[in-house]
């Protein structure tokens, strides 16, 4: 036996943490996965998921073969093929397509499912813009935040983790800390060790709402009211930093106008958060020093959702809190990572397409519309990677109409079966983060990392780098950037000259795994906007008021009286602890969380459910079964399934978004998961 080898990796999976990982290999097989505990962030422990993502790496259900669909779209009956009959019918079809419709009628379809720049927007982008096909514009999760992040400080990013440690008072708003960030939760546990208060901003009684010190309550979709209130309260009372206001934003007068309407007491009927507390959270929030804002995305899963980023964004800007070692707030830190994109994606080669200019954006959020409504040119081929469209894009039952559609050449590159999987003319097996090389950047700490395969490969499995590399050959693309190698690409991403990536290179990340973005001088606290120093270009934060008024999402109980009087309960559908999106779907015990519907006691006993009876929950865009789960985690009105279950999984064949929709946020073109009327009955079994 060959002694233990221990090799260095990175979680990829699509989470703030970006985990620096420890493989134990024995012979040539993982034989066990830890935290590193030199990360600064990792701090040597992982989540629950990713602890054991080993029996993921080695599932018998893992795909090892190219597959070619015999049977019908969506009953999962496939044949094994060669790679080369594989890639030669797909760069065929995608070449008789460009001739029959134009290249616009081909559409990428990718999130998340690798946090990898190489994996995630490499030689995928250059493929597909060299070919001319539709823009995805990546909307699913994040755009919503990102646009209202960006409204107010001009950039995303914020606060370190590591700072928490030393706020006083922390906000925890539409963050499941616990659930979808666990690595900030050591500073947290520092910080109320010192005597830090921290609150919860949810209307979900999570694990993380549990271990609040005050939990308030809101209202789906009502943020933006409560954000306006607070200020209500801080400019009245004169809690505002004037000097800060003065010197570092612009505007501020047309919110102080605003914020005068939103009285404590409008603003209680909005959120249900009573105006005291209100009142109270206010005045605590702006004399606490210093005081911290860790909000996430469930706060913009709805119609408001990118006003209310923008809204509570301001907050740390009017109380001059970004000044503090602990201060100011965080939702993303993505934007530090000031990689030279272009030089990784090449949208210049759309010039060179047959198209020859830039092409159509398609909407991810409308898959379902884009599948089945009359675009010009139609989408007639669909490339899907790091991604499971058929359970975690909204309206469920149009997307599947569309995957349907016999005249959708669909391939897939996946690592599993998944439910979009079911549908494909063509599924190719891929590689998982632990077997191929990539670049990761973070969205909740300023650490670059890079890894190195630190497992080999089973079967015939390729990554997407190398699929996209070979059918841009097959189809006869001869540009050098097709050529580049692995090393070449990251090594292209670090030359930006920014100064945050200055002295960071592949091979200090491959002798030290990670390396602190310079953000600061080492062992310093960054401040980013102690100094104002915000994105626009005079350099403030940008606190002007225009098309901030509060409007109740049209799906809630405050919204549209004809949906909510057949429709009368609010239905989210949050990260679920055990599982990433739909990706651990198939393991055992994670259907527990998402088979069940948690409600509130007032509306389980009008209509005679109790815990574990089986209900359905239905509107007019579809129906399911759940099983009903009574407590206290949610307030009457509201009722909530962690979201999302392998639909084909479920005896009825659906998933939640079944029911959600594809209405679009205010500003980014997001999807509004979370403001979702539906009704629930008992099913009588
Ligand atoms: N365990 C686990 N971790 C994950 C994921 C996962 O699926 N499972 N997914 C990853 C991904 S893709 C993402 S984007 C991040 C997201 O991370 P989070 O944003 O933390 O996760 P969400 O569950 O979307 O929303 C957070 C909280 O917002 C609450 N919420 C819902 N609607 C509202 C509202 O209107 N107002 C307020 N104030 N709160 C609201 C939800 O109840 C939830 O508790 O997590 C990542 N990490
Ligand atoms: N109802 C409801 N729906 C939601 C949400 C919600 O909160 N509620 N959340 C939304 C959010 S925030 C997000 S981000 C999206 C996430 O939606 P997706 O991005 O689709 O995320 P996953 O469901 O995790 O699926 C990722 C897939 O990528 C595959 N994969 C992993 N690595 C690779 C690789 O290297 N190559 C290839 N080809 N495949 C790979 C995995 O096997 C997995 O099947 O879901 C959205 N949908
Ligand atoms: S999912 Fe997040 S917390 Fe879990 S190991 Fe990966 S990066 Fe770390
Ligand atoms: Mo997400």
């Amino acid at each position: 036996m060959t002694p233990t080898a221990i090799r260095h990796s990175v979680c990829a999976l699509d989470c703030p943490d970006t985990c620096s990982l420890l493989v134990n290999v024995d012979d040539g097989r993982g034989s066990r996965l830890r935290g590193d505990p030199a990360h600064p962030i990792t701090q040597g422990f992982l989540c629950g998921k990713v602890a054991k993502y080993l029996d993921r790496e080695y599932s018998p259900d893992r795909l090892l073969h190219p597959l070619r669909r015999v049977g019908a779209k969506g009953e999962g009956r496939f044949e094994r093929v060669s790679w080369d009959a594989a890639l030669d019918e797909i760069a065929s079809r995608l070449g008789s397509t460009v001739t029959e419709h134009g290249p616009e009628s081909i559409l990428p379809y990718s999130y998340a499912g690798t946090m990898g720049m190489l994996q995630g927007s490499g030689m995928d982008r250059r493929f597909f813009h060299r070919l001319g096909a539709s823009r995805l514009d990546r909307t699913i999760c994040a755009a919503a935040g990102s646009a209202g992040l960006t409204a107010t400080l001009g950039l995303r990013y914020g606060t370190e983790p590591e700072q928490f440690r030393h706020s006083k008072l922390i906000i925890a708003w539409g963050a499941n800390i616990l659930g979808t960030n666990v690595h900030l939760w050591p500073f947290i546990v520092d910080a109320r060790r010192n005597g830090a208060r921290f609150y919860v901003i949810d209307p979900v009684k999570n694990r993380t709402g549990a271990l609040a010190d005050k939990f308030f309550p809101v209202n789906p979709g009502s943020d933006l009211a409560l954000a306006l209130g607070l200020m209500h309260v801080i400019f009245r009372d004169q809690l505002e930093d004037a000097d800060y206001l003065a010197q570092h934003t612009s505007g501020s007068d047309s919110l102080r106008a605003l914020a005068a309407e939103y009285t404590p007491d409008r603003v209680a009927v909005w959120t249900g958060i009573a105006a005291a507390d209100i009142e109270e959270l206010a005045i605590e929030y702006a004399t606490t020093r210093p005081a911290a804002i860790r909000v996430n995305y469930g706060v913009q899963r709805s119609d408001r959702g990118g006003s209310a980023v923008r809204a509570i964004a301001m907050l740390p800007a009017v109380t001059g809190s970004w000044k503090e070692i602990g201060g100011g707030l965080q939702l993303s830190t993505s934007q530090s990572f000031q990689f030279d994109r272009p030089s990784l994606e090449r949208p210049d080669l759309q010039q060179l397409s047959s198209l020859g200019r830039e092409a159509r954006l398609v909407n991810m959020s409308g898959l379902g519309s884009a599948l089945t409504s009359l675009n010009e040119p139609p989408v007639k081929a669909l490339i899907v990677y790091n991604s499971n469209p058929a359970a975690i894009a909204p309206d469920q039952s149009k997307v599947r109409e569309g995957l349907r559609r016999e005249d959708l050449f669909t391939v897939v590159l996946e690592q599993f079966q998944t439910d979009t999987a079911n549908f494909a003319d063509i599924v190719l097996p891929v590689t998982t983060f632990l077997e191929h090389t990539d670049l990761y950047l973070a969205y909740g700490h300023y650490y670059i990392q890079m890894a190195r395969p630190a497992l080999p490969r089973p079967g015939e499995v390729r990554s997407n780098n190398e699929i996209f590399r070979d059918l841009a050959k097959r189809i006869g693309f001869t540009d050098s950037c097709f050529e580049e190698s692995e090393d070449d690409m990251i090594r292209g991403l670090l030359q930006s000259g920014h100064r945050f990536l200055e002295g960071i290179t592949l091979e200090r990340l491959e002798r030290e795994h990670f390396a602190r973005l310079n953000v600061a001088g080492e062992g310093e606290a960054f401040l980013p906007f102690a100094k104002g120093n915000f994105g626009a270009p005079d350099g403030r934060a940008r606190l002007d008021a225009t098309g901030l008024a509060y409007t109740p999402p049209v799906e809630s109980r405050q919204g549209d009286q004809l949906l909510r009087a057949s429709y009368p309960l609010e239905l989210i559908t949050p990260k679920n602890d055990d599982s990433m999106n739909s990706t651990f779907g198939n393991r055992k015990g994670v259907d527990e969380q998402t088979a069940s519907l948690w409600l509130h006691e007032e509306d389980a006993t009008t209509r005679s459910i109790r815990t574990g009876d089986f209900v359905r929950i239905f509107n007019a865009r579809g129906s399911l079964r759940l099983q009903a789960k009574v407590d206290g985690k949610v307030a009457p009105g509201v009722v909530m399934s962690p979201s999302v279950r392998w639909a084909k999984l479920a005896g009825d064949g659906k998933n939640t978004n079944i029911l959600t929709s594809q209405r679009l946020t205010d500003v980014g073109g997001g999807p509004t998961f979370y403001s979702c009327l539906v009704q629930v009955e008992g099913c009588g079994d």
